[in-house]
């Protein structure tokens, strides 16, 4: 095995690979500690006739590969298995911001970029790149891409999907495979760049992407809602999407249990209300310099009772602390305890009725559980999450978890929702897949799968 590591080392150059325990432990592991496995190496190109030469490489010696980004994913989909067979590939290396063209308002990108890098490149263009989420000082483009990221501007501008003009993609047997065009009508054939968006690195390495730019937001304004019931939320949405004439970037939906254990985890947070109320939306609307529209949208609504106390953020100080809580979230909960995660997605018109059978579900199987849901409510995804009593024996927390999941999965599956809403697959909820997307959609992603990686060395054990 020594002459496969020594060939890989080659293909990158020194500088290019990592073989030390302690300095593999970080890609070994998922942030939240769900997912440890063990690997071989970890081997980072710089170009994609390099990461083309390390999977041909792979390929001839049948070994797998697990591409990894910034490994923020929530879904074990990073990290390899434990048998210390597969290399890591890590796209870090090539983080390179090609161009930008402000004119077609594209950008051209290395798989490796940091989101809030290529956020940056664009404002420093006088453009704007609206992909935005908790994780985007660590996470990676070809990441995001690989798992369709959401994020909190969906409402507006769509899934990472919707983001992406061209893409640059390294097959199974080495071919690489560039349709890094900036076009936005292409009715060419197939599009195909279409089958390695969300395909968490099992069908291709994504190693560039030109990605669509749009107009700067121009000024915010960032408000927080305080409302009586989270199902308010979407009729609050509805009312305001026309009384803002379309201008909301993002629509927030926090209950208060959440915010609670962000104040008591994360060091100076504090939310500015003083009164406690159960539920919260975190909106953030392009207004035009004289902030028009917003304080008479928010009175009607105060008027209606849709909400029943308002904090609108002064200034960009206010506003970044008011996002610094939600994005927070994660952490906060992670400290809190692990919760049993539900990324779910439900129409938006049926989230108020998910959330009432929902409650309903809980309290029949169990009541002492916690609910900490929060979410992008404005495009139906809602992170149902749960938070089972710390009494609970191993195997009872176990068997709760599992009933627990499986009814409020069946739930969204009836009501015509998603289980995997933005996070992916991975190796959590392989068996979920199989489960919810039964029947001739499964069985084709099966053949694509073998057809696209006939020896299954791209990523196995995620997704399929
Ligand atoms: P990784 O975790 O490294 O990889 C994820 C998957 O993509 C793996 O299967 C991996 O093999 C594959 N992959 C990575 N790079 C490539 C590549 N170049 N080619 C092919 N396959 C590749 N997600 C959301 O959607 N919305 C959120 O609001 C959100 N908020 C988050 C907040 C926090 C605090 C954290 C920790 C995570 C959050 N996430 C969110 C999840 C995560 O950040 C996203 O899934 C992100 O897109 C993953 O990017 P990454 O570079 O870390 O990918
Ligand atoms: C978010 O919206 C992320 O903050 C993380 O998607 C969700 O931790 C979670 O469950
Ligand atoms: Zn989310």
């Amino acid at each position: 095995m020594t002459a496969f590591e020594d060939r890989l080392k080659a293909i990158v150059g020194q500088g290019g690979w990592k073989t030390e325990a302690d300095d593999l432990e970080p890609h070994l592991r998922e942030w939240r500690g769900v997912y440890v496995g063990k690997t071989r190496m970890l081997i980072a190109p710089q170009t994609a006739e390099q990461v083309a030469q390390v999977v041909r490489t792979c390929s001839e010696a049948g070994i797998a590969i697990v591409a990894q980004g910034g490994n923020t994913g929530m879904c074990g989909g990073a990290v390899p298995d434990d048998s210390g067979e597969q290399v890591i590939l890590s796209l870090s290396r090539m983080n390179r911001i090609r161009q930008v063209d402000r004119l077609n308002y594209s950008i051209e990108v290395e798989a490796g970029c940091i989101l809030a890098d290529i956020q940056d490149a664009a404002r420093d263009a006088g453009r704007h790149f609206p992909l935005s989420l908790g994780a985007e000082g660590t996470c990676q483009i070809g990441g995001n891409l690989a798992t369709d990221a959401g994020g909190i501007n969906v409402i507006r501008y769509g899934t990472a999907r919707g983001l992406v003009l061209g893409l640059e993609v390294v097959l199974a047997d080495g071919t690489v495979l560039s349709s890094l065009r900036s076009l936005r009508k292409d009715t060419a054939g197939y599009d195909l760049k279409q089958l390695f968006i969300g395909s968490e690195g099992t069908l291709g390495i994504i190693t560039a992407a030109t990605l669509r730019l749009y107009p700067d937001p121009g000024e915010t304004v960032t408000a927080l809602l305080a409302i009586r019931d989270s199902g308010d939320a979407v009729q609050l949405l509805g009312d305001l999407r026309v009384a803002l004439v379309d201008r909301i970037e993002a629509f927030e939906l926090v209950s208060r249990r959440i915010f609670e254990s962000v104040e008591r985890f994360i060091p100076g947070a504090r939310l500015p209300m003083d009164e406690a109320h159960p539920w919260y939306v975190l909106m953030e609307v392009a207004t035009g310099p004289n902030h028009e529209g917003i304080e008479s949208a928010l009175m009607g609504a105060i008027e209606d009772g849709l909400v029943i106390d308002a904090v609108i953020a002064k200034n960009s100080g206010e506003a970044d602390r008011l996002w610094h809580l939600r994005h927070s979230i994660s952490e906060a909960e992670r400290q809190l305890g692990k919760a049993l995660k539900h990324d779910i997605s439900v129409p938006i018109s049926r989230m108020q009725e998910f959330l009432q059978r929902g409650d309903e579900l809980l309290a029949e199987l169990q009541p002492d559980a916690t609910l900490l849901a929060f979410g992008h409510v404005g495009d139906g995804n809602l992170h149902y999450n749960v938070r089972l009593p710390v009494s609970l024996t191993g195997s009872e927390r176990q068997l709760a978890g599992e009933r627990i999941t499986t009814a409020i999965l069946d739930l969204v599956d009836q009501m015509g929702g998603s289980f995997s809403a933005e996070h992916g697959v991975g190796q959590a909820k392989r068996e979920l897949l199989a489960r919810y997307r039964r029947g001739p959609e499964y069985d084709l992603m099966r053949r694509l799968k073998e057809t696209l990686d006939p020896k299954n060395i791209l990523n196995p054990g995620k997704v399929i």
